[in-house]
Formats: C-alpha cells, sequence, structure tokens
C-alpha cells in the first residue's frame, strides 16, 4: 500500500514538473556566452541542440534579449541555461540564468 502511495506521488511531481516547463514557454537550452553587447540588447551563445527552436546542431549564434538587465548579469565566458523564442525582430532571449 505504501509504495503504491509512493509511485503515484513521483508521478504527480514529474507530471508538474514538465507542465511548469511548458508553462514557462519552452526547453532550457544550456549554453555560453562569447559575446556581450549591452549598447545593441544583444549577445552571442554557444549552445547545444535546442530542438524547441528547430535548432538540431550545436552552434554559436546572435540572440536578441527581452530585458537588457539580462545582460549585466552574465559575462562572456559564463555557462548559462536560457530560453528562447522566434520573435518577428528575430531569435530572443526571454529567461537566462548562470548554470550552477
Ligand atoms: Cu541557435
Amino acid at each position: 500500500m505504501n509504495r503504491i502511495i509512493r509511485i503515484t506521488a513521483a508521478l504527480a511531481l514529474t507530471v508538474g514538473l514538465a507542465t511548469g516547463t511548458l508553462a514557462a514557454g519552452g526547453a532550457a537550452i544550456s549554453g555560453e556566452v562569447k559575446k556581450i553587447d549591452e549598447g545593441a540588447g544583444k549577445i552571442t551563445l554557444k549552445h547545444g541542440p535546442a530542438k524547441s527552436l528547430g535548432m538540431e546542431e550545436p552552434m554559436t549564434m546572435v540572440y536578441r534579449v527581452k530585458d537588457t538587465a539580462m545582460l549585466k548579469q552574465v559575462k562572456a565566458g559564463d555557462k548559462v541555461t536560457f530560453e528562447a523564442e522566434e520573435a518577428a525582430s528575430g531569435y530572443t532571449v526571454t529567461r537566462m540564468e548562470k548554470a550552477k
């Protein structure tokens, strides 16, 4: 009986986490900061495959940022995880944090 309850709790947690990721607007992508251009509000990121953006291969590319405050929190060489979306103005980072 106890075991069934534990499995149910684990399942509920897994589903909860998956839903949370979707609600946040996409899967987190691992990357490394290569260059920051605060004036232009752009960041160059080297990143692994990002299927949610249709990027199947690792690459280095320039992203816009939703909020330029993001650019003050990281520097070239930092490992980060981020989320991005394809906007009319180009690929835009919507969320970013330093990788632990
Ligand atoms: Cu890319």
